[in-house]
Parts: C-alpha cells; sequence; structure tokens
C-alpha cells in the first residue's frame, strides 16, 4: 500500500527522482537528499509503514539486510572507518518523513556531521532500574 502525501512513496514509484543505489522488489535504497556526510544513504521498504515499530517483521529483516550490504559496502568502496545504522520513530525520536526508513551514515572522521551523545540524565531521578526492566519486561 502507499500513501498518496508520503514523499518516500513516491520515490518508491518512481514519481520522483532520487540517486538509487539498489532496488528489489520490496526494498530500495538511495542517497539521502541532506549528506550528513560523504555517502549518506536511506533504506526503505517500498510498502508504506509509518515507521520501524509499525513494519511487520519480514519486511524490517529485508531493509535491514540492505543497510548491512550499503554500510558494508561505505566502508568497502568510500572508504569509510565507520558506520551509524539510525532509524527515527515519531517526531519526538527525529522522525520528519513518516515511512520508515534507515539512515546508514558513512563515518569517516569522529565527530564529523553529527554526533549521538548518550550520556547519563541528572533529571532523572529515584530510578530503580530493577523495576523498570520488570515494566518493560511485562511489555513484551
Ligand atoms: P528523518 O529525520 O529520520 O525522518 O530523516 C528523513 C531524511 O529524509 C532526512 O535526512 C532528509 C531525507 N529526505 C527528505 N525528503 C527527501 C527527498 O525528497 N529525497 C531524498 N533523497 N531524501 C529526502
Amino acid at each position: 500500500m502507499h500513501k498518496d502525501d508520503c514523499i518516500f512513496c513516491k520515490i518508491a514509484l518512481g514519481k520522483v527522482p532520487a540517486h538509487k543505489i539498489y532496488e528489489d522488489d520490496d526494498v530500495i535504497a538511495f542517497l539521502d537528499i541532506s549528506q550528513t556526510t560523504k555517502g549518506h544513504t536511506l533504506v526503505i521498504p517500498k510498502e508504506h509503514f509509518d515507521n520501524y515499530l509499525a513494519t511487520p517483521q519480514e519486511v524490517m529483516h529485508k531493509v535491514m539486510d540492505v543497510a548491512q550490504h550499503i554500510g558494508q559496502a561505505q566502508i568497502y568502496v568510500l572508504g569509510a572507518k565507520g558506520v551509524n545504522i539510525l532509524t527515527n520513530v515519531n517526531k519526538e525520536a527525529g522522525q520528519s518523513v513518516m515511512h520508515f526508513h534507515v539512515h546508514v551514515i558513512p563515518r569517516y572522521i569522529s565527530k564529523e556531521g553529527f554526533r549521538i551523545e548518550m550520556k547519563e540524565n541528572p533529571n532523572i531521578k529515584d530510578l530503580s532500574l530493577p523495576a523498570l526492566a520488570e515494566q518493560i519486561k511485562k511489555g513484551l
């Protein structure tokens, strides 16, 4: 299924041009219009799913397989020294295009372009890690 107002559906259908790197029946990969680093690529399912969490497992696996291959190619062909594989879910996490996509971002120099920094949040207080782990476990 496709959504009429979705830019990535339009790319998947060939209605909007993109610099394609890979395509099969289910998945397409193309250069991100905003090159965070040289070779920044997006991998998407052709069918519309809003995000990673809303995507059927079989489709998600196909997308991740292609993302792995692209990351390997970025190292072998572009000479990247590292790769970030990233997907955002919902606007609170930075998702701006609501069609599941995986960013494959080659890294040449550390801290170039962008940086994901996970540090302890001093505003989180009175946290019980055992209770939190149990809470999340209940949702599985
Ligand atoms: P996110 O913030 O995770 O939803 O990333 C969306 C990315 O999609 C962002 O890096 C820019 C890219 N993007 C948006 N519109 C287009 C487009 O029309 N063509 C291409 N190639 N990339 C696009």
